[in-house]
């Protein structure tokens, strides 16, 4: 009796089609080309991509509460030209981000719905109250100063449209960073009381703001594999640090603590060292715990509602001219 090798196992035509479409879309990852809607892409790429996406997206349309909450009451007309206009900006950068999103199938009113039933995230910083106008000064200098960090590399991101929209996203992110900090400035050279509002403010967004990076590389189920697909460039934590090392002399310049005894310039490394994160504070925050999380989705399910009868309008008048 002689001994047959085993029959390959048979590769069915769609199956190969398949393999084919998965190398050549590794091999534009690997050559740091773009994805772009035409092309093939794993379901989980495009899934990775609709979650970070839509977040980012609810993210900057929920992040114009709490500023907003102050245009009534901005101190002065120049002060609420410039307010009026950072929140428009963030309006603007829901709206390029939803596109971008249905690019890749998904649909801006199931987005919506889905992060009022609180079935998509949103950042974790716009849960924190704004008490005082210093605020409005430190959100800008923090809130965006760690969006910018957290944002540029994503200019670089493997999916086109993404991509594409961080770059205008970030030019405007940093006219909003400077105006915190202008505005942080005028109040630490105004009144004592001026200068008091606004440690206090650097007090409560410090921390919160180091949050915003996410979870700490060791406990981020999403990094590995985004950072492979080069839809993130940087883990958490590098970027984290990289927002501390910029923003500490950027304190000092101003006249402010950071509130944390720990920080300190390591140098041998040219980093700062910083004291332990609350990440129970994070989950909290995250699993709709914070201090402000349902006025802010009640707030949005009330603007979804009551302005439904627009989309009815516009959805009626663009079906009749079709
Ligand atoms: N808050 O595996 P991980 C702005 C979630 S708006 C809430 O590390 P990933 C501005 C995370 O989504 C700036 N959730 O995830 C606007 C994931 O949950 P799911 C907003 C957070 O995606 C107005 C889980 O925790 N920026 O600048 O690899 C006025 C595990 O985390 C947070 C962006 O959205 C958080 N802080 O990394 C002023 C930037 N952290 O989705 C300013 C784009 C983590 O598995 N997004 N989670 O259910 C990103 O870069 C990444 O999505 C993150 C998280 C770094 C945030």
């Amino acid at each position: 009796m002689t001994a047959t090798a085993p029959a390959a196992p048979a590769v069915s035509p769609a199956d190969a089609v398949e393999r084919q479409l998965q190398e050549q879309f590794d091999a534009t990852i690997a050559a740091q080309h773009r994805i772009e809607p035409r092309d093939w892409m794993p379901e989980g790429y495009r899934r990775t991509l609709i979650r970070q996406i839509a977040q980012h997206a609810h993210s900057e349309i929920i992040g114009m509460q709490p500023e907003g909450d102050w245009l009534l009451a901005a101190p002065s007309l120049r002060r609420k030209a410039i307010l009026l206009a950072k929140v428009q900006d963030e309006a603007g950068h829901g709206m390029y981000l939803y596109s971008a999103a249905e690019t890749l199938g998904a649909d801006r009113a199931d987005l919506t719905d889905k992060l009022i039933e609180g079935r998509q995230k949103y950042s974790s910083i716009f849960n924190y109250p704004t008490l005082t106008y210093a605020d409005v000064g430190v959100i800008g200098w923090l809130v965006d100063g760690a969006a910018i960090c957290n944002q540029v590399p994503l200019c670089r991101s493997s999916y086109g449209p993404y991509a594409r929209a961080m770059i205008r996203v970030c030019k405007e992110e940093s006219f909003h960073q400077r105006q915190g900090y202008e505005l942080l400035m005028t109040m630490m050279h105004g009144t004592g009381e001026q200068r008091a509002m606004v440690q206090d403010a650097v007090d409560r967004w410090w921390w919160p703001s180091l949050m915003m990076f996410g979870p700490p590389d060791t406990d981020s189920p999403n990094s590995a594999r985004s950072m492979a697909w080069g839809i993130k460039r940087h883990s958490n934590d590098e970027l984290r640090q990289r927002f501390v090392d910029m923003t500490v002399p950027q304190a000092e310049f101003l006249g402010v603590t950071l509130p944390d005894p720990d920080l300190s310039l390591d140098p041998a490394t040219g980093r700062y060292r910083f004291g332990p994160i609350d990440w129970e504070e994070l989950k909290r925050v995250i699993s709709g715990q914070g201090p402000c999380n349902a006025e802010r989705i009640a707030r949005r399910r009330a603007a979804r509602d009551d302005n439904a009868w627009v989309t009815e309008a516009a959805t009626a008048y663009a079906e009749k001219n079709s």
